[in-house]
């Protein structure tokens, strides 16, 4: 899936990012965080982590339905203070039985344990960065075979799985008495208005996320909204909501109500969050009623339009795989601006908040297109709606409270 994005940037001028995008985040004063790279070519997040004696930074890819970090440790791997997992430790009863990653089964005596560096309250302006070493549980992928379809530069996968005891979220919450709680702050390289880059962060721990709010003008905290997270029995690591409807500019996409919902033997249908699905991906009937809402939208703005202000005019263009539904930036720069006084572009609907993706429902897929930036996943997909990379934004994914945390934008800063 993700090698058919290789040639988009999925990039947005800075003037249609919501207030989140420009700042960092400060963690909790107890919470920890760690720097994400993504990956420009298969477009994965990576987390940067400290390992080893000596340190070396490992990149690992974020599988939010991984059971454990895991990386390539046969060959080359010379740290002191490696250890096989011992016995003793609470994980040689996982260990006991072979931990799959990913797909491929490992064998029993592949779980190893080594120290990692952990970072906390990292703005050095309030106090400074404290690092931390603890000792953390890892798989041992010995074959080549793993690292198939992972990006060049990362070493293995941090699972960071809602069930497994040895997900990297229980084994940093045990470390750190933390709340079985991490957030994700996603960018996609396109810096902010100093040139500076990022790319993300995630935290461990829970807020509150102290930003910079530039249109604010000042620190200030987030306000997450929330909707619980749902298990699948079949899946039990990943992140399921309750998704009700779509929303597209305030009109609701007809959705076979069936799709919505968790088949609890196959384990097929519902909605989840995935990021290493760099575009939220929707069954293909979900996908077609969703694009003709879309169109049907910038059509009737543009009819309506026409009687007051001769500006604004949306004009498709030429459609850029693997999307089917593009526009000229030029003309839609002008709507954005329009958009304060409307309903949201695309708004998720569960059953007591709504998550807003103002603006994050476009990709610019090459100069002076932008598309609408959603994929058909097939008439058959495991699962009905897997929301992506682009469209997370800000995400708190909180198993203590079994609950999902995201950001209304602010329309007004726009
Ligand atoms: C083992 O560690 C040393 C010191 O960091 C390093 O110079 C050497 O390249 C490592 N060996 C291998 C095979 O990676
Ligand atoms: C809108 O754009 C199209 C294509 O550029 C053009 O043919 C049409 O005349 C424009 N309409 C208005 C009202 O500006
Ligand atoms: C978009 O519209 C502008 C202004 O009308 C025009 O110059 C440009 O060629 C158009 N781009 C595409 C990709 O159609
Ligand atoms: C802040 C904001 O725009 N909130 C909106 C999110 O979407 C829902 C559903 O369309 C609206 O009711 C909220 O006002």
């Amino acid at each position: 899936m993700a090698s058919s994005f290789t040639h988009f940037i999925l990039l947005l001028p800075l003037f249609v990012f919501p207030s989140f995008s420009n700042a960092f985040s400060l963690p909790n004063p107890f919470g920890n965080s760690f720097d994400l790279e993504r990956d420009p070519s298969t477009l994965q997040y990576m987390i940067k982590i400290n390992q080893g004696t000596p340190q070396a930074e490992v990149k690992l890819v974020i599988d939010l339905g991984g059971k454990l970090p895991w990386f390539g440790c046969r060959k080359g791997y010379n740290s002191s203070s490696y250890r096989p997992a011992s016995c003793m430790s609470p994980q040689c009863s996982q260990a006991s039985k072979p931990v799959k990653i990913q797909q491929h089964d490992v064998g029993k005596g592949d779980l190893i344990s080594d120290l990692m560096a952990v970072t906390y309250n990292f703005n050095p302006e309030v106090s400074p960065t404290v690092t931390s070493l603890r000792r953390f549980a890892f798989g041992c992928a010995a074959s080549s075979n793993f690292f198939t379809g992972l990006p060049k530069a990362s070493k293995g996968v941090a699972g960071l799985g809602r069930s497994s005891a040895l997900s990297l979220v229980p084994q940093i919450s045990v470390a750190f008495r933390l709340s079985r709680i991490f957030a994700l702050e996603l960018f996609d390289g396109s810096g902010n208005d100093q040139g500076e880059i990022f790319d993300g962060n995630i935290y461990f721990g829970g807020g509150p996320y102290i930003h910079y709010d530039w249109g604010y003008g000042d620190w200030a905290n987030r306000v997450l909204t929330y909707t619980p997270l749902l298990i699948n029995p079949k899946s039990r690591e990943e992140y399921f909501v309750d998704l009700k409807s779509i929303k597209v500019h305030g009109e609701t996409v007809r959705i076979n109500k069936k799709l919505l919902s968790i088949n609890k033997k196959t384990g097929t249908g519902g909605t989840k969050s995935d990021i290493q699905t760099p575009c939220t991906t929707l069954e293909t009937s979900i996908y077609k009623a969703f694009i003709k809402v879309h169109t049907a939208w910038a059509e009737h703005l543009n009819n309506a339009n026409a009687e007051f202000n001769d500006n604004l005019n949306i004009t498709a263009v030429a459609p850029v795989a693997p999307f089917t539904s593009c526009y000229n930036s030029s003309t839609m720069s002008r709507v954005l601006s329009w958009l304060n006084n409307m309903p949201p572009s695309v708004a998720f609907i569960f059953p007591k908040s709504a998550m807003n993706i103002s603006l994050f429902d476009l990709v610019r897929s090459k100069d002076g297109v932008d598309c609408v930036g959603f994929i058909d996943g097939g008439s058959k997909p495991m699962t009905s709606i897997v929301i992506g990379a682009r469209q997370a934004g800000f995400l708190e994914f909180d198993i203590s409270r079994s609950r999902l945390g995201f950001v209304e934008p602010n329309l007004k800063n726009f």
